[in-house]
């Protein structure tokens, strides 16, 4: 990803992936999408960038409806628990959506037809009649969750009939090896049902040079969605017999596919937002090309590498077809999670709940782990309670927690609480000199990192600032220097800690307010100036409050008891193809 943000400050709009808001919200949900989003987000905000973060609930779709049956609720009944329940952890995370939207609202609904209706006029829908798996018992159809089977391509078992979570391929019904009910296991028929298809295959060439001049991805990423284009796009059924869902117009008992009003929920959203902020039209600069272009507006989409078939291929492809909406720009794709080398089971419960962690531990620490232990890439990673213990306690605390403390505690016990005054007529000595210029250097290295999305990398920048932060102050030795050498360090230091708290906002927003209160800086942190992390603008003299130890360690005991609790868990047995977070 080479997206640089111009000086110009154009409007960007973030979005994270839709929930499917059919369980809790666990640790798996929230590494490739939230998080960074998240982060990103705040970066930009300190930058002065018009930044817009939204993101929703994706409440429609079988994945819903059969949940729901199995626990016996109304579909609606059951978004509203896990989309209420999502939307607490979600601000206890820190994730500072400006709108937080829900695919059932009235606005996607009536985007998605309004939406449907243009590519119908323009030719890019066309009727057909398709197989549907259909249930001879419980007399109705049963589209893509109830039904499981076997990947053509790759041969990855229990796959869901309308793609692989494995390999990505998209799969019309009867496309399935063996297909059974996943409720009852019984062998659907399949059955003829007037559809909707939407002409993906009408896009190859303009999807290709989209892909090639366009779209700002990773290039493995491009690469293999390019292969996909070669080996032939085939047209996307974009109906299903169901009653849950956005009403297909002129089609009675018929939903739009859950993936066609879906990323039309970042749209919807983008207006919800507007229309809250009393802009009514301000989504158009984000979202109609030719008010975009006016602006230099962008579109950054945050996903799971297993939707990159919908966000580089299907939903361009949409928009394209509108011939009015504009593409998305960056695309930042980061692979799956699995939690102490297992694959998350929803089934199992194999998880962390984001709820359960909360109870525990604070939001910034699976923040701080996350950030730093996963790469924009579509890589996946792993939850390991141990190596979180260890990141947490030799980085966050032994490194970040150390110095900001010990220069605050220094402060408040031997200069009374006071950032001490560098003595008239001393210059600064040569390990100032060399400390600033690190400084300086670091955040332009964090700056060009944060924007590229190499949010990880930019957190190693910082901790390695923090780093000779550290070294500074321990070979300044100001517990044993005289009190104008002391001072000298002591009001270097002062602005240091200020500096780590902008740089850190990103990742760690509730611990950076924390050193800002501290420092009893004007304002919040998360309104500071990112560049001004570069400078030293706090002067001799300020007073500084009290200052509490920021962090707890994260200790054996607690860690120990983590672990047993997920071991208690059946083991998952070794999995024969990798997938994502159930849903
Ligand atoms: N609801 C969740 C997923 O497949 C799905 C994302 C929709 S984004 C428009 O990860
Ligand atoms: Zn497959």
């Amino acid at each position: 990803v080479v997206v640089l943000i111009d000086a110009t400050k154009s409007p960007v709009l973030v979005t994270s992936a839709l929930l499917y808001v059919n369980g809790p919200l666990h640790l798996g949900h929230i590494r490739s999408t939230y998080i960074p989003a998240d982060v990103y987000t705040r970066y930009l905000r300190l930058k002065g960038v018009p930044v817009v973060f939204v993101s929703g609930s994706d409440e429609h779709g079988t994945p819903t409806v059969v949940t729901a049956e199995q626990e016996g609720l109304t579909a609606k009944a059951m978004v509203d628990k896990y989309h209420n329940l999502a939307f607490k952890n979600y601000q206890a995370l820190g994730l500072s959506f400006d709108h937080y939207s829900r695919t059932s609202n009235e606005t996607n609904h009536q985007t998605t037809q309004e939406l449907f209706m243009i590519l119908k006029e323009k030719g890019f829908v066309f009727k057909q009649i398709v197989k549907e798996y259909y249930c001879p018992t419980d007399k109705k159809f049963l589209p893509d969750r109830y039904i499981k089977g076997e990947c053509p391509y790759c041969h990855a078992k229990d796959q869901y009939s309308d793609y692989c979570e494995n390999c990505g391929k998209t799969f019309k019904p009867g496309d399935l090896i063996g297909a059974y009910c996943s409720l009852d296991k019984t062998t659907p028929e399949l059955k003829d049902s007037e559809h909707f298809m939407f002409k993906l295959s009408a896009f190859s060439s303009a999807l290709s040079s989209y892909l090639k001049n366009q779209l700002d991805v990773r290039d493995e990423v491009r690469n293999y969605v390019l292969q996909w284009i070669k080996e032939g796009l085939r047209d996307w059924d974009i109906v299903r017999d169901l009653d849950w869902g956005v009403k297909v117009p002129g089609m009675k008992g018929k939903v739009f596919y859950v993936w066609f009003d879906a990323p039309i929920g970042y749209i919807a959203a983008t207006k919800e937002w507007a229309e809250k902020n009393g802009k009514k039209d301000a989504w158009k600069q984000f979202w109609i090309k030719a008010e975009a272009e006016k602006k230099g507006a962008k579109i950054v989409h945050f996903i799971g590498k297993d939707i990159v078939y919908h966000h580089a291929l299907f939903w361009p492809a949409l928009l394209m077809g509108t011939a009015d909406y504009k593409t998305p720009d960056v695309l930042p794709v980061r692979g799956f999670v699995t939690i102490q080398g297992k694959k998350i089971s929803k089934s199992r419960k194999y998880w962390i709940l984001v709820e359960d962690y909360l109870k525990r531990w604070p939001p910034d620490y699976v923040r701080f782990y996350y950030t730093l232990t996963t790469p924009n890439a579509p890589t996946d990673g792993d939850f390991d309670w141990k190596d979180f213990q260890e990141k947490i306690n030799t980085e966050l605390l032994g490194n970040v927690g150390n110095f900001v403390h010990r220069v605050l505690t220094f402060i408040d016990s031997k200069f009374a609480g006071k950032v001490p005054k560098v003595p008239h007529g001393s210059k600064a000595g040569a390990d100032e000199v060399a400390i600033k210029k690190k400084l300086v250097k670091s955040v332009k290295e964090v700056d060009k990192l944060y924007s590229q999305i190499e949010l990880d990398r930019a957190l190693k920048a910082i901790l390695d600032l923090s780093q000779s932060f550290n070294q500074y102050f321990q070979h300044k030795a100001p517990w044993r220097a005289d009190e104008k050498d002391a001072s000298i360090t002591l009001w270097h230091c002062a602005n240091f800690v200020r500096s780590l708290a902008i740089l850190l906002e990103p990742v760690i927003p509730f611990s950076a307010e924390k050193i800002w209160s501290y420092l009893n800086l004007e304002g919040s942190v998360h309104d500071a100036d990112f560049d001004s992390a570069k400078d030293l603008p706090i002067k001799a003299d300020h007073s500084i409050k009290k200052p509490l130890p920021l962090f707890s360690k994260a200790e054996d005991d607690a860690i120990q008891e983590e672990i047993r609790k997920l071991e208690s868990l059946i083991a998952p047995p070794p999995k024969e193809s990798r997938h994502g977070p159930e849903r």
